[in-house]
């Protein structure tokens, strides 16, 4: 099944005619609404109707997280917020978060995308789903929500936690579509097992799973585990959320919405343009958005792109699952954690030194992550009320930067390993 045949098994010469109209269309748009973007282009003599080809693309700077970060909160924003009907937000690289706001278009198209993605996966409108991604200022709850709506599936949204309730969820309302991050609903397989939920008490048949990669080894896990088809989508939040592709069925490879979101590979050392087939960072460019336009965004994520149509008959080109990413963003449970945002909160606190590393491990299947940090004065490592008060009051800071529970362990002074070139401020032993 197709949700839009006409884009999705269009002919190649057509969407790159149709990519090439509206990739000039935003990049006039951008130019005349976003002072950085008109910036950027006036600094380099590049004008609007400079870019006469796809190709012509690679004239405009690469936009960057950063760029986001320094036009905090709306300044990106290429329309007044009274035409912002939404804004969601996601971690950047100190504390304040990096802020994407949609028109009503905007929230049109997404679904759109996201219908989509479910149709390929196999959801149709006999299903209903369970989205267990949290619902807030992470795209992955809203994003999935409207899109299976869109694609008339009743949905369940019960968000993330309380894994139990989940379970009885899952049973009584008779979700045939599990959809959130793989390690969740991997984890959720152990308490069923513990609760006794086996596969003749549940309708699962198919899984939507994103906002962190997993390995072909836990997709087997999971199919095995639950008896569904785990399909993976991806997406981000300067770009849409999820929704910018997914895999069908077959399970090779994720459908690129080429109609709204134009990838391109670069190296990401050089920041040359890759062909397809060539390993490098998927760099995007928005080609309808209205709210927050992107030009030539660097996701940071490593993959390459498959021209090959695909067995189920789609035309439009796929990206390989994410291999790794070039920055040290870490992503627990689906959520983007970077090791900068620990230290803000770290350094400024009293008791402690500024030496501290970052274990990442799995239990189970969930991540944890657990803080490791100094103590200025070993002596209080025998005063355990004390050392829990500490480690409670920067469990709680933690909590509120993150926006996910951490471990924190107070050690000795001088006991974590000096490095002699850079730190190594994390140790990630999750099998990879
Ligand atoms: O994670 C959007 C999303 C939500 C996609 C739900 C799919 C499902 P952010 O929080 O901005 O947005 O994080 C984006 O997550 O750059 C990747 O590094 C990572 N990521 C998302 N999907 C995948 C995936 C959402 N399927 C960042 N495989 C991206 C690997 C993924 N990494």
């Amino acid at each position: 099944m197709l949700w839009n045949e006409k884009i999705e098994k269009m002919d190649r010469s057509s969407m790159r005619e149709l990519q090439l109209e509206r990739l000039k269309a935003t990049v006039k748009y951008t130019y005349e609404r976003v002072p950085h973007y008109r910036k950027v282009f006036d600094g380099i003599g590049l004008r609007p109707d400079d870019i006469k080809t796809l190709r012509d693309i690679e004239k405009i700077p690469f936009t960057n997280k950063n760029d986001l970060r320094d036009n905090y909160p709306y300044k990106m924003f290429a329309v007044n917020l009274k035409d912002v009907v939404r804004v969601h937000a996601s971690s950047g690289t100190t504390g304040k978060p990096i802020v994407v706001g949609y028109t009503k278009d905007d929230l049109e198209n997404w679904s759109e995308c996201v219908a989509r993605i479910i149709t390929a996966a196999g959801g149709n409108s006999e299903d209903i789903a369970q989205v267990v991604f949290g619902y807030g200022l992470f795209t992955g709850g809203f994003g999935l929500h409207y899109g299976l709506e869109k694609a008339g599936i009743t949905v369940v949204p019960s968000s993330s936690g309380n894994s139990e309730r989940q379970l009885m969820l899952l049973e009584d309302f008779g979700a045939t579509i599990i959809v959130g991050t793989p390690s969740y609903v991997l984890h959720l397989s152990e308490v069923a097992e513990e609760m006794g939920l086996t596969r003749n008490r549940h309708k699962l048949r198919l899984g939507l799973f994103g906002g962190e990669g997993h390995t072909p080894e836990m997709r087997a896990e999971i199919e095995k585990r639950w008896g569904i088809l785990a399909t993976e989508n991806y997406g981000l939040s300067e770009i849409v959320g999820p929704g910018v592709s997914g895999e069908c069925i077959h399970q090779c490879g994720m459908h690129f919405n080429e109609d709204h979101f134009y990838p391109e590979i670069i190296n990401p050392d050089t920041g040359e343009s890759l062909d397809y087939g060539q390993k490098g960072e998927m760099v995007i460019t928005t080609l309808t958005k209205q709210g927050i336009p992107m030009l030539r965004y660097r996701t940071k994520d490593i993959t390459k792109l498959i021209p090959e149509p695909c067995k189920c008959g789609r035309t439009t080109v796929r990206m390989e699952k994410i291999l790794g990413r070039t920055d040290d963003m870490l992503i627990i449970r689906g959520v983007n954690v970077f090791p900068s945002q620990i230290e803000s909160v770290l350094l400024p606190m009293e008791h402690i030194g500024p030496q501290y590393q970052i274990l990442v491990t799995k239990k189970g299947f969930m991540d944890e992550i657990e803080v490791q940090v100094e103590l200025i004065d070993g002596s209080l490592l025998e005063k355990f009320s004390e050392l829990e008060k500490l480690e409670n009051s920067i469990r709680h800071k933690l909590r509120s930067v993150l926006q996910i529970d951490s471990k924190v362990k107070l050690v000795e002074p001088k006991s974590i390993e000096r490095s002699l070139g850079k730190a190594k401020r994390v140790i990630d032993l999750r099998a990879k």
